[in-house]
C-alpha cells in the first residue's frame, strides 16, 4: 500500500514548476499504479494552451474559477470545483485560469516526473532509467 501526504512532496522532485503551474506529483509511473496523479496550481490570469498528444488526462478542478475551450469543437465550458473535463480524444484545448485553479489530474499512460510540454503542449513519452 501506498500512503503519501502532500506536505512529504513539496520541497523535493516530485515538486515540479514551470512558469505558468505548480504540479505535486501524488503518483508517477514509478509507482506502478498504471496512471499518475498530480495536484497542479495555476495562478490567475494565466492561460495554458496544451494537446496530450502521447497520454490521455482527466483534470478535477478542486478550487478556484476558469474556462475551459475545446478547440477541436469550439466549445467553452465553465471550471468550477466539482467539473471534471476528461482528455478522451487527445483534443487541442485551452484552459485559463481566472482565479487561482487548483486541480487534480490523472495522466494515462502515467508520467515519470521528467517530461517537459512541447511546442504544442504535449508530453513525450520518456521510460524509467
Ligand atoms: C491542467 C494541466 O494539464 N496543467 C499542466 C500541468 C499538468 N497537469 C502536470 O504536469 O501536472
Amino acid at each position: 500500500m501506498i500512503v503519501i501526504d502532500i506536505a512529504e512532496i513539496r520541497g523535493t522532485e516530485r515538486d515540479v514548476s514551470t512558469d505558468q503551474w505548480t504540479s505535486l506529483r501524488l503518483l508517477l509511473k514509478q509507482d506502478q499504479m498504471g496512471f499518475s496523479m498530480h495536484v497542479t496550481t495555476i495562478p490567475a490570469g494565466e492561460v495554458l494552451e496544451m494537446q496530450y498528444r502521447n497520454h490521455k488526462e482527466a483534470v478535477y478542478c478542486v478550487d478556484g474559477v476558469g474556462s475551459l475551450h475545446d478547440l477541436d469543437t469550439d466549445t467553452v465550458y465553465p471550471i468550477k470545483p466539482g467539473v471534471l473535463y476528461a482528455l478522451d480524444s487527445h483534443e487541442r484545448h485551452i484552459l485559463k485560469a481566472t482565479t487561482q485553479l487548483t486541480t487534480v489530474c490523472v495522466f494515462n499512460p502515467p508520467l515519470i516526473g521528467r517530461e517537459k510540454h512541447d511546442s504544442s503542449g504535449s508530453y513525450p513519452i520518456l521510460e524509467t532509467d
